[in-house]
């Protein structure tokens, strides 16, 4: 049984009712076999996406790091109370290495602004670990890490007096569905009052070979990436999957605006996976669906804060209108 074969590794194995456990019976046994990229990130996941953000063709990070650095003044000014001495909370979700947000940071603690900032993650080290260096490179910023959700961390912070700006940077929310998309944002928009702020980042629709060649990198990076979620799969349930028979596939279709990224199996071929005491067939050439990765128009991102109740109230955009951060409130 699926018990027994967990408590024959226990070291290993997660148990057959884990979250990733649980994703995994349910994705790969539909019909289209899908498995969710919320579970690139484990430690491994993580470096290398810390690698993507450095690559030549993956132009989103470095477009939004030049947006914010051009358009700071504006941007902190937009967020920023009409009273600098009034407090507020800068609440960030999945902040990472905080390289981006220092922009804003430094911007807000020049002008004098009183604020504590607040990064939210799910992880505990990435929130320690940002929190450290903040303390070296900035001494006079105020942070309390929270490690939660993110929904429920906007509701714990809810009841603290202040108001409240919450960042999303990084075009994550193109990582959800349209439909999730909207959902997602009407829950961060649901606690907050209307002096809050949302500060939102969008990667914009654009030359459809470079918004692919981003995704498909020279160097393997992300297709490195992509195949670890395979490799995380074999570590943590104890499923045998062999990676030379596995290939990453991404393509973006300018109708929809996605990218969407596919592990492909190169043979006819079946996966043990001891946690679930389950086997998987793959048909040759059949995909797993890992990541849709949505590009937006300016219409698009309207649509979206309207669909969420949200008011656009200020969009800031690079040169090259790569990449926009939208300043939306309540
Ligand atoms: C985290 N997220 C915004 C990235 C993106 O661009 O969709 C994840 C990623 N997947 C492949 N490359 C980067």
């Amino acid at each position: 049984s699926a018990d027994s074969a967990a408590a024959a590794h226990p070291a290993q194995t997660a148990s057959p009712t884990s979250a990733l456990a649980r994703h995994v019976a349910e994705g790969l046994s539909r019909p289209q076999k899908t498995l969710s990229s919320m579970y690139f990130y484990d430690d491994e996941g993580s470096r290398l996406f810390q690698q993507i953000m450095a690559l030549p063709e993956y132009y989103p990070t470095r477009t939004e790091f030049g947006l914010l650095t051009t358009h700071a003044a504006a941007i902190a000014a937009a967020l920023r109370p009409e009273t600098a001495a009034e407090p507020f909370f800068l609440l960030e979700l999945g902040a990472g290495d905080g390289l981006k947000t220092k922009i804003l940071l430094r911007e807000l603690l020049a002008a004098g602004a009183s604020f504590t900032y607040v990064p939210v993650d799910i992880s505990t080290a990435a929130v320690e670990g940002l929190a450290e260096s903040l303390r070296r490179e900035l001494p006079e910023l105020r942070v309390e890490g929270l490690v939660a959700e993110y929904t429920r961390a906007l509701t714990l912070m809810a009841s603290r007096p202040g108001r409240k700006v919450v960042l999303f940077l990084g075009s994550n929310i193109g990582n959800f569905l349209p439909a999730d998309q909207h959902e997602f944002l009407r829950a961060l928009a649901q606690p907050l009052t209307p002096d809050d702020r949302l500060l939102v980042g969008f990667d914009l629709q654009k030359d459809p070979r470079q918004i692919r060649n981003a995704y498909d990198d020279s160097q393997g990076v992300t297709a490195a990436f992509n195949l670890n979620l395979l490799r995380r799969l074999n570590r943590e349930l104890d499923a045998d999957f062999d990676l030379s028979r596995w290939q990453h596939y991404t393509d973006y279709d300018p109708l929809s605006g996605a990218v969407r990224s596919f592990l492909v199996s190169t043979h006819q071929q079946t996966v043990r996976v001891p946690a679930l005491d389950r086997d998987f067939d793959f048909a040759a050439w059949e995909t797993i669906h890992t990541e849709n990765s949505y590009k937006f128009t300016q219409p698009l991102i309207r649509a979206a804060a309207a669909a969420a109740g949200l008011d656009v109230q200020a969009f800031f955009t690079d040169d090259k209108q790569y990449f926009a951060d939208v300043v939306l409130s309540p």
